[in-house]
């Protein structure tokens, strides 16, 4: 395979772009800060669901479980590590917390945690673990910590969960070294006549602003990443990094309106906040045996890496630790595989730095001097991966039909398979 670059508005470049011939009055477009950069150009992360339900063999625990049930005898943090090196990822989310309320570190806030449990004599911390292993391998850490807690007894009593709930986050955010991303979860199931959590999402946000500045923060609502609005793997098409932020007013705010706009984002919106598209590579989040022979494909990998990464967003695969605490041989090699596969994609990119502006696109190709089309597409941002069949071209077009500003330097990636040129651009 061999690769070609080419800068569309560079000066031997075979791929020209071609702007709208109507005028775009210049406006000051929302940009991406250096922290959403990172985290949009390492394209790939995985995401650890791990702890009580492990053990018990369910998504969503109660709260209740023993926490002597939690016993991986042979985690190894070097082994998630290691194999999401191997697949190309760039940081590792742990799930510190889910929704039963275990914490997989000591906190001094409540003693369901691992410090009530047999593993290591009660001196486990599996975010210790994770972090040392994430610098040990030159990987960026991040947490998520449930906002939902069926454990905690004040959960429901508003002020005092709040309080609760930044001292926990206090605890993760100032023990364990940089945290590149926060993870909050928009689920609650407590139904109508459950607990009524009025949460203190602007206290939380400017917490971790002020503890680890660096940290980007995921939620429905942001205030840096938003959730793509599903949890199959599919971001939006078109799909803008910018949005209008009172469209989704708070974590877990439904509605049709939410899902739309937490899928595309808004060509017009203020801020910057582009989509994380979360997807497990088995049909639960948590680790369950029976599930052993239904770790996603790689052919299916591989669409959830076009329709993510390859629609401007980032991909987040949870990829969950078993009882052991290890990740399972299957899971690992489907990972191996998928990088493999990916060797040899193509790609469209627009510089983001300045914002994003391409609203439609048309690549073409010609060999003697007839162009014909070889795909088109909607938004490009980081990144648009197209599938094309083998087509054998020496010399491309890009045409930027539609754009919401002027469009700056586009680049184009290929990899050709023959000596005439590009091939099966991916
Ligand atoms: C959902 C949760 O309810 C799932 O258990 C999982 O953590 C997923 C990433 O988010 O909202």
């Amino acid at each position: 395979m061999r690769r070609r670059d080419f800068w569309a508005a560079g000066a031997s470049a075979l791929a020209r772009a071609l702007l709208p011939r109507r005028a775009l009055a210049p406006r000051a477009l929302p940009r991406p800060t250096p922290s959403q950069l990172t985290w949009q150009r390492d394209e790939l992360a995985l995401f650890l669901h791990f702890g009580v339900n492990t053990f018990t063999d369910r998504e969503w625990g109660d709260g209740r479980e023993d926490p002597s049930i939690f016993n991986p005898a042979g985690l190894d943090a070097r082994q998630w590590a290691r194999a999401a090196r191997a697949a190309g990822a760039r940081a590792l989310i742990l799930t510190a917390k889910h929704h039963d309320g275990f914490c997989l570190w000591p906190s001094a806030l409540t003693t369901h945690s691992v410090a009530s449990s047999p593993w290591r004599g009660g001196a486990g911390d599996v975010v210790r673990d994770l972090t040392d292993a994430c610098k040990q391998e030159g990987l960026r850490a991040g947490l998520y910590l449930s906002p939902w807690d069926r454990n905690a007894t004040v959960y429901g009593d508003s002020p005092r969960y709040n309080d609760f709930y930044c001292d926990q986050l206090t605890e993760l955010l100032t023990r364990y070294g940089p945290i590149a991303e926060v993870w909050f979860d928009g689920a609650n199931g407590e139904g109508p006549n459950g607990k009524k959590q009025v949460y203190d999402w602007p206290r939380v946000f400017s917490l971790v602003r002020r503890l680890q500045p660096s940290a980007v923060m995921f939620s429905d609502a942001g205030p840096d990443l938003r959730w793509c609005g599903n949890e199959s793997g599919t971001a939006g098409d078109p799909n803008w990094a910018t949005m209008d932020p009172a469209a989704v007013p708070y974590p877990g705010a439904p509605g049709d309106a939410v899902i739309a706009a937490l899928q595309h984002g808004d060509p017009h919106g203020s801020v910057w906040r582009p989509a994380e598209v979360d997807v497990s590579i088995r049909p639960g989040w948590f680790y369950h045996p029976t599930e052993d022979e239904r770790v996603k494909t790689v052919d299916a990998l591989t669409d959830i890496w076009f329709t993510s990464v390859g629609r401007n967003a980032k991909l987040l695969l949870n990829v969950p630790p078993t009882r052991d605490g290890l990740l399972h041989a299957t899971d690992v090699a489907r990972l191996a595989a998928l990088r493999a596969r990916l060797v040899g994609e193509d790609r469209l990119e627009e510089d983001i730095t300045q914002g994003q502006r391409v609203a439609r696109y048309a690549v073409y190709g010609a060999v003697d001097g007839a162009w014909r089309e070889l795909t088109r597409g909607t938004t490009i941002g980081h990144r648009k991966l197209d599938r094309l069949s083998p087509t054998p071209v020496r010399h491309l077009r890009v045409v930027v039909e539609d754009a919401i500003a002027p469009p700056g330097r586009l680049r184009i990636g290929l990899y050709g398979g023959d000596a005439t040129g590009a091939r099966n651009p991916a």
